[in-house]
């Protein structure tokens, strides 16, 4: 069976795909709204994390700006508070859009150019780099100084972590935009654990630097601050290099969940009092089934839709067949759309943000499935009863997607190299958060996820054959897509 569009949404290198990919390099371009140090491209543009922000709360339906000048505020990274009016002009003259965020709205044409803005300015930096000249020794073990710098990679954690070799030069291979630089970099950070060698010793019976030949010559492509190297089991594992990959991964799921989440968790706050009246309650009550249905698979496929650009920025997703990207999304884009469901959930009156307003399960009376939006509702209650943060549910749903169980996978073992990766970025999380004991309990979050789905897989499967032309033919192609093969939403599809 062809998936065509999931096919067609993986290849679309959407904004913050191409952010992902080069995000540090982006970054020497400064913000084209305030001049500020930009962190990538946000709604389209190239802009600082002030202005991101700024631009995403000016989107919100209760917000407008008025100038009490003449509409012409100069907006840098002093005045930018100054007028917000002139500085959401400014976003919008410089290209900011909501929808640029979804999916891929930057052309081949625009790609190529901001690539090519991010050469010149690399090379302006690297220019005045030289000319401060490159008197500094980077093969001296670093410094006391040095150390400080980055004491927290440094402290031994005690970590779970097989510190399994292929693991980390599989997530090293999944880091493409980890460029080595210094030598130094494999002195500062090899923590040696099991090996009973340490960095101190690590000149005896060296290179005239200290350079352990097999791992100089092994160095695969590293940051200027990780060592990612290709380990042989005897080559002590560079602790150091398993935080700070963590730590990268984490990164680069977290920033993704964040720009693909639909809403911010403090902009639903502000709105989490926009309840439904009773008549749009009764609205809702009114519509017949497949009408009630129509409507709320719609709302689901865009949700998914999001759902395939967080998948596509976790680390190594990208690197699996294409079979194997889309049997991972048909089996978990549900799921974690009712894991995101969960920060659209008030428990404070059991109501979920859908539609624009706050709705209870009443309002999904009519689509004539009671025990399955109590089951969902129930679901997002409980999520909110363990308070994850943003980071932990990004780790979580990404962990939610990369599952080495799904049937159809073509090659099992790269999935799970992928998702271990995905396991430690979590373990990392927890570990950090202090909150290990969640691990357990996201396990089992896990499991009733797959009964929800599947629940919905029966309820969608009478549907289909209780109103088999609103299934057929007015469901969004995409839905059908996602469903298919359970339900027979599309011509030929067989059980
Ligand atoms: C789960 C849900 C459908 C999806 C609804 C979503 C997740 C859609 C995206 C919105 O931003 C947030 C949201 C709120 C409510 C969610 C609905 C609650 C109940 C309903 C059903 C259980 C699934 C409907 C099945 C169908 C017809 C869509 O396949």
């Amino acid at each position: 069976m062809v998936f065509q569009l999931f096919a067609e949404l993986l290849l679309n290198m959407s904004i913050t795909t191409f952010t992902s990919v080069c995000s540090a390099q982006i970054e020497v371009i400064p913000c084209k709204i305030c001049g500020d140090k930009s962190s990538g491209v946000h709604y389209g543009v190239i802009t600082c994390e002030g202005c991101k922000g700024f631009f995403r709360r000016s989107q919100l339906p209760t917000v407008s700006y008025s100038c009490s000048r003449q509409s012409n505020c100069q907006i840098d990274r002093a005045s930018r508070n100054r007028c917000q009016h002139c500085r959401l002009q400014k976003c919008l003259a410089q290209g900011m859009s909501r929808d640029a965020v979804k999916f891929g709205r930057m052309s081949k044409r625009q790609r190529d150019s901001l690539i090519a803005e991010v050469e010149r300015h690399r090379q302006q930096q690297q220019q005045q780099q030289q000319l401060q000249g490159d008197t500094q020794s980077v093969l001296s073990y670093p410094t006391k100084a040095r150390q400080d710098r980055s004491p927290q990679l440094l402290q031994p954690i005690a970590y779970p972590f097989s510190g399994d070799a292929d693991l980390l030069s599989y997530t090293a291979e999944m880091h493409p935009h980890l460029v080595c630089s210094t030598y130094e970099s494999q002195m500062s950070g090899m923590i040696y654990r099991g090996s009973g060698v340490s960095p101190t010793s690590r000149s005896q019976g060296r290179g005239d630097n200290g350079s352990h030949p097999d791992i100089r010559g092994e160095a695969l492509m590293c940051t200027h601050f990780t060592v990612c190297l290709s380990l042989y089991p005897l080559l002590p594992v560079p602790y150091f290099s398993v935080v700070s990959l963590a730590h990268e991964l984490c990164a680069s799921i977290v920033r993704s969940h964040r720009e693909t989440s639909q809403y911010r968790v403090e902009e639903l706050q502000a709105l989490r009092w926009k309840l439904f009246s009773r008549e749009e309650i009764q609205t809702y009550q009114n519509k017949s089934v497949d009408e009630m249905w129509q409507h709320c698979a719609i709302r689901l496929t865009d949700a998914v839709q999001y759902v395939v650009e967080f998948a596509k920025h976790i680390p190594g997703f990208r690197m699996l067949s294409q079979n194997d990207q889309i049997a991972l999304l048909k089996t978990g884009s549900m799921e974690v759309v009712l894991v995101r469901m969960s920060r659209f959930f008030n428990t404070e009156n059991n109501t979920v943000f859908f539609d624009g307003k706050f709705a209870g399960a009443e309002v999904f009376k009519s689509l004539a499935c009671g025990d399955l939006i109590t089951a969902v509702f129930e679901f997002a209650h409980n999520m909110c009863a363990l308070k994850l943060t943003e980071h932990q549910i990004a780790l979580f749903s990404a962990l939610v997607l990369i599952n080495t169980d799904r049937p159809c996978l073509e090659d099992r073992g790269r999935v799970q190299r992928v998702q271990k990766s995905v396991e430690l970025g979590l373990t990392h999380i927890l570990h950090r958060d202090n909150q290990e004991s969640l691990m357990h309990k996201l396990y089992q979050k896990m499991a009733e996820l797959r009964s929800l789905c599947s629940m919905h897989m029966e309820k969608l499967r009478w549907f289909s054959q209780r109103y088999p032309l609103t299934a057929h033919s007015l469901f969004p192609p995409l839905y059908k897509e996602l469903f298919a093969s359970e339900a027979e939403l599309l011509p030929g599809t067989t059980h």
